[in-house]
């Protein structure tokens, strides 16, 4: 094992005896929803997990140590600090949080990093990051690590204040397929369809697991995507999210909201503009997301055998 990693003994003993785990990222407790929620969503998350049979493994940086399965405390320390003060982890972020000794969470991107070297194949999050929107050459590391990390990542799509075409098209580059769950249309975040079409679609755990399970047999180092559309009592409607995003756009454009501020910014001013639903969609998608990644774990464990 990586001696820069440290593992819980609860996720530790989970990889050891063959059990489900599944690891969940930080960057929306940090920057994605404001406090209390992000407490609240995060634990939901980790309960969702366990009901599911699997073990939850939230990754973060504490005090310079990169660490797989923080505690429910350590959770709630790092929902309080300040969203200006407190790194946001790409890739390039790691080594420099952990030298400095920080506190940080980790996006998508690095929480792929992280699971990939802890053994981890599956991990839930809201959207992944992708191309921006008018702004081609803002892609996302998100992109780049799916690439190259042999990871399930379950999610709804990329994030709808994204070029969402464009996105599908850097994955299809990066030779990362899309199952689409319980869909045959990429997802679009808030709202439970970008009509874009997606590789394969799956009907349950064990159609997705099977997937996976061959793509791991192959042997081949990148990623894959599970999309799952938005519960239905909580999705918005396509217009009703292009509006907010447009507007939430063009501030981000005046202000001059540049490199990762944009993602923290736009989500937080769609949710205004959205008078909240667009929150409640998010919420719901990341619980549901990671009530489902449980799932695939579990199937994946029993399809290995005991
Ligand atoms: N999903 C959510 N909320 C979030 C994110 C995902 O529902 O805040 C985070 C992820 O950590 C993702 C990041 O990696 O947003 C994307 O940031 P950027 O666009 O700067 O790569
Ligand atoms: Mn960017």
């Amino acid at each position: 094992m990586n001696e820069s990693i440290h593992v819980a003994p609860e996720v530790a003993d989970a990889l050891a005896s063959g059990r489900a785990v599944v690891a969940l990222e930080s960057t929306l407790i940090t920057h994605g929803l404001p406090h209390p929620t992000n407490v609240e969503t995060a634990l939901a998350m980790e309960a969702a997990v366990r009901e599911s049979g699997a073990v939850p493994a939230t990754i973060a940086v504490l005090r310079g140590k990169i660490t797989v399965g923080i505690s429910a405390k350590d959770i709630e320390r790092l929902a309080g600090l300040p969203r200006d003060r407190v790194r946001k982890c790409s890739r390039r972020d790691l080594p420099i949080a952990a030298a400095l000794g920080e506190d940080a969470s980790t996006t998508v991107a690095a929480t792929l990093i992280v699971a990939q070297l802890a053994g981890i194949g599956i991990f839930a999050t809201g959207g992944i990051g992708g191309v921006h929107r008018g702004h081609p050459f803002d892609v996302s590391a998100d992109l780049v690590e799916l690439g190259r990390n042999p990871v399930a990542v379950v999610c709804s799509g990329a994030k709808a204040i994204l070029d969402l075409p464009l996105t599908v098209e850097v994955l299809e580059t990066q030779g990362v397929a899309i199952l689409g769950y319980m869909t045959s249309t990429f997802p679009g975040f808030y709202a439970r369809s970008t009509g874009l079409p997606v590789d394969v679609t799956v009907q349950t755990p064990e159609e997705a697991a099977r997937i996976i399970a061959a793509a791991r047999r192959l042997g081949t180092r990148q990623g894959l995507l599970v999309a799952v559309p938005v519960p239905e009592p909580d999705a918005l409607p396509n217009d009703q999210v292009e509006r907010a995003v447009a507007a939430a756009l063009s501030e981000a454009e005046s202000r001059g909201i540049r490199g990762k501020a944009v993602t923290p910014f736009l989500l937080e001013r769609v949710a205004e503009l959205s008078g909240g639903t667009s929150r409640r969609a998010n919420i719901s998608l990341l619980v549901n997301n990671a009530r489902v990644a449980g799932r695939i774990a579990s199937a994946l464990c029993r399809m290995a055998g005991p």
